[in-house]
């Protein structure tokens, strides 16, 4: 079975944990989210598809969801004797070593797709992962601090300011004229199958359709698509859904992200058991909808939580 997953990077990563444990011979590429990528000392930052790359392949930090484990910050702590920060983000010892092969390879020619699978060489994430695209995009949160209207790249927003000053707007610069990566479009039109993880519906999932001929490709694909709800309880789990998703005028609910989704896109749509009053309108807005247990609190939990968005996608298909 041929599947294709569209992945941010905490969510999409621990749900593609859990959909491998529980199709282990499925072939699974992976549409990574390059829209939190950030250009820091030099180097060229990718969050979320090093977040799915060190999940997949043993070198995440668990606890924390991002970054390398055993990891120590003694160049950071030098750059920071220099005066040379940011200071807000913390890039370990390790995790340098990854966007300094990926910046050096980048300035050799090599798209960002290639630099990818060369890093994936080592990590043997047992999945196809390529970004969305091989051009520069980057989230920009549109912010009002002060009662001013200024934009800052979306790292900024979330790691500097925690979300704390209210978001009007969210716009991924760069997205419009940013083509697909080779390998995506063709690895959605030869899917069996297409997953929206529980991943951010903003700047995860949202920023990936907004690269022309994504969102294209996927809703004429004529193949089940089935996405997971990152809200539960009318709250994200962790992060800050709530507030991009309010900045793009949708209500923090599971019904309300299948609907921002559409029937056009979403043939399939699991809410989580306490969110089960939300079936019904999610079915009336055209999307299949199942309520069933969606906390990924470890692998077996998450691989049937794959295992269910499965069964939708053969109920819908
Ligand atoms: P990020 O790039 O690290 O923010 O990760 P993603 O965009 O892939 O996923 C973030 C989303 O995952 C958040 O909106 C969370 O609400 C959601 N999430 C995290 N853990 C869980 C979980 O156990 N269950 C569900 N349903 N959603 C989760
Ligand atoms: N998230 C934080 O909350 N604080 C950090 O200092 C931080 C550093 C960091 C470094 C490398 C990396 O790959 C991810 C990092 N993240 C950090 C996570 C990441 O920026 C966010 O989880 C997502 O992009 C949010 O969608
Ligand atoms: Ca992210």
């Amino acid at each position: 079975m041929r599947i294709v997953v569209l992945a941010g990077g905490i969510g999409g990563a621990r749900f593609l944990r859990g959909l491998k444990r529980a199709v282990p011979d499925a072939d699974i590429t992976v549409i990574g989210n390059t829209g939190d990528d950030i250009h820091l000392f030099g180097l060229k930052v990718c969050p979320d598809l090093d977040t799915v790359m060190y999940t997949l392949g043993g070198g995440i930090n668990e606890e924390q969801g991002w970054g390398r484990a055993d990891e120590t910050f003694h160049l950071k702590e030098e750059l920071a004797a220099y005066g040379v920060g940011p200071e807000w983000f913390g890039l370990g010892d390790r995790d340098f070593a990854t966007h300094i092969v990926r910046t050096q390879m980048i300035g050799a020619g090599y798209p960002l797709s290639a630099v990818t699978q060369a890093l994936c060489d080592r990590w043997k994430p047992g999945v196809r992962l390529i970004p969305m695209s091989d051009d520069r995009v980057e989230t920009h949160v549109a912010v009002e601090i002060d009662g001013e209207t200024k934009a800052i790249h979306f790292q900024e927003y979330w790691v500097r300011l925690r979300a704390s000053v209210p978001a009007r707007a969210v716009v991924p610069v760069g997205a419009d004229q940013a083509k697909p990566a080779p390998g995506v479009l063709e690895a959605i039109a030869e899917a069996d199958v297409i997953l929206f993880p529980p991943s951010n519906p903003v700047v995860s999932i949202g920023t990936i359709l907004a690269v022309p001929g994504i969102r294209e490709a996927i809703a004429d694909a004529g193949v089940p698509v089935v996405g997971l709800s990152p809200i539960v309880g009318d709250a994200p789990v962790r992060g800050m859904a709530d507030k991009v998703l309010a900045a793009v005028g949708v209500e923090s609910t599971a019904t309300a992200v299948a609907e921002h989704y559409g029937s056009g896109l979403l043939d399939g749509w699991l809410v989580d058991s306490v969110d089960a009053a939300a079936v019904d309108r999610v079915e009336a807005a055209g999307i299949r909808c199942r309520a069933v247990p969606l906390m990924m609190s470890d692998a077996d939990a998450t691989a049937r939580m794959a295992r269910e968005a499965l069964a939708l996608a053969e109920e819908v298909r």
